[in-house]
């Protein structure tokens, strides 16, 4: 068995906010202190990290005066270059402040929408400047929990034109940088747009700059409505645009739990990892979790490093799966080989499909009906490579 410790290959990357949650929630006050950003890049570092993202908030409290700002931006850049942490990906909070409880770019309050768009302009530039190349959008507030209180095929326009707007932006100053929409059903509020996955990708066919705009999607957003994570991820690399992915855990349908990836539902969590290496995934593996509010500061490290350590046991676990003759004889069994194949053969024709009485007027549908697919043995052997039996 080869190495579980992570080197900076690995490609893992957490987002400030995420070894810095202090564990406030809404019943509960912070039961951590702060977390110096540059005691995270040094640690994330210690272990293993590739990168680390940020909110501008996380890294800039909110307020702050231009001199204040260079100061965290000096110490913040000093650690990265102490540490050779990367920055592949930046965000922006249009969340936390009171002014975004409407939203912000689709905040009926106009005034709110601006100001939404010269912070994030505003740390585009900071993004681009410390050299990443993903700018994630996750539109938390942009939501309602009433019915008349949101128009919302006006409220999409808005978000167009704010995408398009960014886009334009990013373009006139010849960033090379692409937008990841994060989407999530709900929470913080009660209905939330572009739930989903596939809510995204539709949307994203509305823009200006289409192709900039991709997904950052979330392990736990997509099963919090019940939706089977890894077949979205499949869908979004079949559309091109999983540019960014945020990895952690999450046990059914309930409230954001943004446990450690590989916590929660362990079995997608082996098929998203067996899909992302046998796709060729390129980017980040992004950690968007919380280290319970159980935890004190070494269980709050103790947690960063288990998502590293199950995304490498799973990543051996599902080559280990790949390479068995068993596991390609059932799938051949399960006639996956088949399911490669195109429907019509080469240089046959539509008219050829219409002509050809086995396909229908001679086909024996209770016959076919008759074969066995053999999923169980396949998913047993995907389930005896994960025991470890
Ligand atoms: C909330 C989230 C967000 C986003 C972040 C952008 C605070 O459920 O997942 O984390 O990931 O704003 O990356
Ligand atoms: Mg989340
Ligand atoms: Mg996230």
């Amino acid at each position: 068995m080869t190495t579980l410790a992570p080197t900076p290959d690995d490609k893992f990357t957490f987002g400030l906010w995420t070894v810095g949650w202090q564990g406030r929630d809404p019943f509960g006050d912070a039961t951590r202190p702060a977390l110096d950003p540059v005691e995270s890049v040094t640690r994330l570092a210690e272990l293993g990290a590739y990168g680390v993202t940020f909110h501008d908030d996380d890294l800039i409290p909110f307020g702050s005066d231009d001199s204040a700002r260079e100061g965290h931006l000096k110490r913040f850049r000093q650690a990265l270059d102490t540490t050779g942490l990367k920055v592949p990906m930046a965000t922006t909070n249009l969340f936390t402040h009171p002014v975004f409880k409407d939203g912000a770019f689709t905040a009926n309050d106009r005034d709110v929408r601006r100001f939404a768009l010269r912070k994030t302009i505003r740390n585009i530039d900071l993004a681009a400047e410390l050299g990443a190349t993903t700018y994630v959008a996750w539109g938390g507030r942009e939501g309602s929990e009433s019915g008349a209180a949101k128009d919302v095929r006006v409220a999409l326009d808005r978000l167009k034109e704010a995408f398009d707007l960014l886009g334009d932006y990013v373009q006139e100053q010849g960033y090379d940088l692409r937008f990841a929409i994060e989407p999530k059903p709900n929470e913080p509020r009660g209905d939330i747009l572009l739930p989903t996955v596939g809510h995204a990708l539709a949307f994203i066919n509305s823009l200006e700059h289409a192709d900039r705009v991709g997904l950052n999607p979330e392990v736990g957003h997509e099963q919090m409505a019940g939706l089977n994570f890894p077949h979205g991820i499949a869908q979004a690399l079949w559309h091109g645009k999983l540019f960014h992915i945020d990895l952690n855990g999450q046990s059914g349908i309930k409230f954001d739990q943004d446990l450690r990836f590989g916590a929660g539902d362990l079995r997608q969590a082996f098929w998203l990892v067996d899909l992302l290496e046998s796709a060729g995934y390129q980017g980040p593996r992004h950690f968007d979790f919380k280290p319970p509010r159980t935890e004190d500061i070494d269980g709050v490290w103790a947690s960063a490093a288990g998502n590293m350590r199950n995304y490498l046991a799973l990543k051996q676990k599902a080559a280990a799966f790949r390479a068995d003759p068993a596991v390609q004889a059932a799938l051949r069994a399960s006639r996956l080989d088949e399911l490669a194949r195109p429907t019509l053969a080469p240089a046959e024709t539509l008219a050829d499909l219409l002509a050809d009485r086995s396909a229908y007027e001679d086909f024996d549908a209770d016959a076919v009906a008759g074969r066995g697919m053999a999923f169980e043995q396949l998913d047993q052997l995907a389930l005896d490579h994960l025991l470890g039996i």
